[in-house]
């Protein structure tokens, strides 16, 4: 008999991520998704299967985090064996907007899971996995953090999640549910959400390369991120709900790098060299360099002129800071030790932060080239802005 599970948040990164893994593995996926007045499946497109098919192993249900009936109804009728809640408003800086909701989601959302499970008499069958986060560790105790490091969340996002963390181990220990905490540190991919800092960063260098853009704006570029790919952190969360006992684990890679280096290692991918004047608010990076061969390469040697033009002009600042980015309270510096999951569950992560980089700036600079061949043949494109 196939494991059934069910994924909530299957439309996001790591949950596309997620479903895809599982499936291959033989699972019957089931996942909640979200109503939109547009398609928001993209990132599961691939391995979507149309209602008609007989004998699906991947099967969408409408839901939301904030309908206990809804959620209660689709667990009783998918019999879960594992849940992954996976679920959230994932962004801080927008969970400083939208506070009531972020908790009503991120925070409660959890506890109506665990209810469900409880209530509908699934303690013995259904494993649950609650997607925490570094974030819970906000003004950092201690370096680096580890499972016993104690909690400072600095966000409405991490204060909610503060709550799911809680109240997971507080089911577990109440009713002896299977009911685990990741707490992963930021995790990232080609498939990362457009306004997080990295695929803002990789979105960008690749537009200014193709000379579809000239400048970007950031925010604090000396917070420091322990920053993996997202397929290493997924395989994670399966481990997680394969032990016989429930547990808490952090999920990272040991090294943390400023979000100012994560552009320097950006442009570098690509055979730009950058530096950085001024400071704070007045902070700007500058294209210095370009190495010709890796450009070429990675680019496309038909691009080079361009760009070269634009450095002789003396028109080399392409990143300027945007005070509009900063968050009321920042977290400066994560950075975790996964100690405890290398030696319990075996995680071993694949890839390094370079190897993430370079995922990422390849399918980056593909998507805008493509952009550039509808323009070429006359199609209108899409702009998306922040
Ligand atoms: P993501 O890309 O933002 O995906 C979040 C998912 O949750 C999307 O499918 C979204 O639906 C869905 N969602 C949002 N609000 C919902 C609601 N009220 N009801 C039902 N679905 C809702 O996030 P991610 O990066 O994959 O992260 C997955 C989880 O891990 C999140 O809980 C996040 O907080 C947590 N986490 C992430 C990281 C990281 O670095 N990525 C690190 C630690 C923890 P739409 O597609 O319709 O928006
Ligand atoms: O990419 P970020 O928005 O990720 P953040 O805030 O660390 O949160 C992510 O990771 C958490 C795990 O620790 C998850 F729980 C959470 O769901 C999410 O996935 O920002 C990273 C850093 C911050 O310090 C921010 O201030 O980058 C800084 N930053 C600088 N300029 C920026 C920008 N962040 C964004 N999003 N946009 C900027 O322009």
């Amino acid at each position: 008999m196939s494991k059934v599970a069910l994924i909530t948040g299957v439309t996001g990164q790591d949950g596309a991520y997620l479903a895809e893994y599982l499936l291959k593995k033989g699972y019957i996926v089931h996942g909640i998704k979200r109503r939109a007045s547009l398609f928001n499946t993209d990132r599961i497109d691939h391995i979507y299967q149309d209602p008609h098919v007989e004998n699906r192993n991947f099967i969408l249900h409408y839901g939301d985090l904030t309908d206990s009936m809804n959620l209660t109804r689709i667990i009783q009728e998918v019999q879960p064996d594992e849940i992954y809640n996976l679920a959230a408003m994932s962004h801080v800086k927008v969970s400083f907007d939208t506070p009531e909701y972020t908790g009503n989601s991120d925070g409660l959302g959890t506890l109506r899971i665990l209810e469900a499970v409880r209530l509908l008499g699934l303690i013995e069958k259904s494993k649950i996995y609650q997607a925490s986060t570094s974030e819970l560790y906000g003004l950092a105790q201690e370096v680096p953090q580890t499972e016993k490091t104690p909690f400072y969340p600095r966000s409405p996002y991490g204060v909610a999640k503060l709550y799911a963390y809680w109240i997971t181990v507080n089911y577990r220990e109440a009713y002896g549910m299977h009911a685990s905490n990741g707490i992963l540190f930021n995790h990232e991919s080609p498939i990362r959400g457009e306004t997080f800092v990295t695929r803002k960063i990789t979105r960008a260098v690749s537009r200014i390369a193709l000379g579809m853009q000239d400048r970007f704006y950031l925010g604090n570029l000396s917070a420091q991120r322990d920053w993996g790919h997202a397929k290493d952190y997924i395989r994670a969360m399966y481990l997680i709900l394969q032990q016989d006992e429930p547990d808490d684990y952090v999920i990272a890679t040991g090294i943390t790098t400023t979000i100012r280096e994560m552009v320097e290692k950006s442009c570098r991918e690509i055979g730009l060299h950058v530096g950085f004047k001024g400071k704070g608010e007045e902070e700007k990076g500058m294209i210095i360099d370009i190495d010709g061969n890796i450009f070429g390469k990675q680019v496309g040697d038909e691009f080079i002129g361009l760009l070269k033009k634009r450095i002789e002009k003396d028109k080399n600042i392409f990143l300027e800071v945007d005070p509009k980015y900063f968050r009321p309270t920042e977290v400066d510096l994560l950075i975790g030790d996964a100690t405890k999951a290398r030696e319990k569950l075996g995680w071993i992560p694949e890839y390094d932060l370079d190897g993430l980089i370079t995922d990422m700036m390849a399918s980056d600079i593909l998507l805008m080239k493509k952009d550039i061949y509808l323009r070429n043949g006359g199609h209108k494109t899409l702009n998306y802005f922040e």
